[in-house]
């Protein structure tokens, strides 16, 4: 059967801020269901959806208070269903978030624990201790957090968001029904959420450094999660072919503090998909790209698992202001724009060359830049509450997306207000504005999607950043100050920027058919 999400490009949605369709200023399925022809347009193969299961939000969802339904707020099941149909109907398959290491406070079985005796089997779904040890949330502050009768529960994340207990055999139980519950709806894949976390080692020992980082420690890449991730390949593995040729597949948001923090989960039987954050980890430099490049390429070799390239998602800033800053900005003033820009639409044409498949989150295909002014009392990120604004949070690569004219709310909306301000100044962003404009950064996604490169990936010699697929295809890049004279060529199928003379201008890349 084929694999069809070897060379995939995936567009991400993050539900709230996509499109609305009812009034209420949240994005919902009604809405994107009204835009699945712009996806197709884009020419995306999946679109992965971020959560949009029944909620308290405190964490834009990946609190999941029922891993089975919908969000009112989002629509129901049946225009869940609607949705997938609909796609079907476009080429378009859909994957589904899965988030297993931990749910939301208002999840029933947490409300029964709370409910129960310490000690009671309800407790041990989850991670109860008479005290707490030294681990450190991620999003900030202590990972503990105390229970009326004294007990603690862990929480890597924000204290609304208690950890499963993996090493009870009820939890993966319950898991493989959410994913037969979903995958039996006829999705085509899985996203699953810190999948380097989940399993702890049982002794819940402090730690000597508490600071949250992705490498191995009691808390991530625990040794059980490989044989873990092959039941949940098998079961991917045992569905058979329907609307769409080829398996399902599941994508592990894998982190690593360095690339061989991945390679257990590179083998034959993996869980089909490790994303690759690499390539946006690394700085606007030719020689750490390359390396980078060439080490993640090297990790999935000899292995049935892909990594697929990233630039942005919905917890990274977007590429506009991480690469036209330079340090991490802080305010819209910090950030030049127009280099930003530039750069990110070179990084768009490395993305889409790379062998293997690209995942593209919504909005940076119109080359958003990243809100960083939105007023305090607008924010809704976990983490700039918990660090009390030491950390501004992921709110400004969530805004809702501006679709057509020029004033907020831009199209999102039928109503007036949306969950999160958007900039003013977006005008000529918008789907609209440069659906008419040939040299738009969505321009550029289109054609780049549409002429995606095949062939065997080689670096080319003589340059800082260049390879070929295949005979006849080179994609080049300039980072430096220097003028880069282009190798021998026929013609110039695409560019980031304008080239003369044969020339290629800093911050700049370009696609060639060769001689
Ligand atoms: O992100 C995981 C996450 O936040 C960490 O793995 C962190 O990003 C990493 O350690 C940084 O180095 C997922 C979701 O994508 C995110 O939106 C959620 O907030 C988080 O899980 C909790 O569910």
């Amino acid at each position: 059967m084929t694999q069809w999400w070897r060379d995939a490009v995936v567009y991400q949605i993050y539900p709230r801020s996509f499109a609305d369709g009812n009034g209420d200023g949240t994005g919902d399925f009604a809405g994107a269901l009204a835009r699945l022809p712009y996806l197709a347009e884009l020419g995306v193969d999946a679109v992965w959806f971020s959560p949009f299961y029944p909620s308290p939000l405190a964490d834009g969802g990946y609190d999941v208070a029922d891993y089975c339904d919908v969000d009112p707020r989002f629509g129901t099941l049946a225009d869940f269903d609607t949705f997938v149909a609909a796609a079907a109907g476009h080429g378009i398959r859909v994957i589904v978030d899965i988030v297993p290491n931990h749910c939301s406070s208002a999840h029933p079985a947490f409300q029964a624990a709370l409910a129960a005796e310490p000690g009671s089997p309800e407790r041990d779904l989850f991670i109860f201790r008479d005290a707490p040890n030294n681990w450190q949330s991620l999003f900030g502050g202590p990972a503990w957090t105390q229970t009326p009768d004294g007990q603690w529960y862990l929480h890597l994340f924000d204290s609304s968001q208690p950890d499963w207990n993996w090493a009870n055999p009820a939890v993966p139980a319950m898991f493989e029904k959410v994913l037969r519950f979903w995958l039996d709806r006829g999705v085509a894949g899985l996203r699953v959420d810190v999948a380097h976390g989940l399993f702890k080692d049982p002794e819940l020992p402090d730690v000597p450094d508490p600071t949250p980082s992705d490498r191995p420690s009691p808390w991530f890449h625990r040794p059980e999660l490989v044989a873990h991730y092959a039941t949940w390949r098998a079961i991917l593995d045992s569905y058979p072919e329907d609307v769409f040729p080829g398996r399902r597949t599941a994508v592990g948001e894998f982190w690593g503090d360095e690339i061989t923090h991945l390679e257990p989960y590179f083998i034959p039987g993996g869980m089909p998909q490790a994303f690759n954050f690499f390539l946006f980890q690394t700085a606007w430099d030719a020689a750490a790209l390359r390396h980078t490049i060439t080490a993640s390429i090297a990790l999935a070799e000899g292995s049935d698992v892909v990594a697929p390239w990233v630039i942005s998602n919905h917890d990274v800033m977007r590429p506009v202001s991480r690469y036209g800053a330079p340090a991490p900005a802080r305010s819209d003033a910090e950030v030049d724009v127009a280099l930003g820009t530039r750069r990110a639409r070179a990084a768009a044409l490395l993305l889409l060359a790379l062998p293997g498949s690209a995942y593209v989150y919504q909005g940076e295909e119109l080359g958003l830049p990243e809100f960083l002014d939105i007023p305090a009392a607008d924010r809704d990120d976990p983490v700039y509450r918990r660090s009390q604004g030491a950390r501004l949070g992921r709110d400004g690569c969530r805004v809702p997306i501006p679709w057509s004219g020029t004033a907020q709310p831009y199209g999102f909306t039928e109503g007036t207000a949306t969950w999160l301000p958007q900039p003013s100044g977006w005008g000529s962003l918008t789907v609209e504005a440069q659906l008419a404009d040939p040299s738009s950064t969505l321009a550029l996604y289109r054609e780049a999607i549409a002429g995606r490169p095949a062939g065997e990936f080689a670096w080319l010699d003589g340059y800082d950043l260049a390879f070929t697929r295949g005979e006849d295809f080179a994609c080049v890049l300039n980072l430096g100050a220097e003028p880069v004279p282009l190798p021998a060529h026929e013609s110039v199928l695409l560019a980031s920027g304008t080239i003369t003379d044969d020339v290629l201008p800093q911050d700049t890349a370009v696609w060639l058919r060769l001689r």
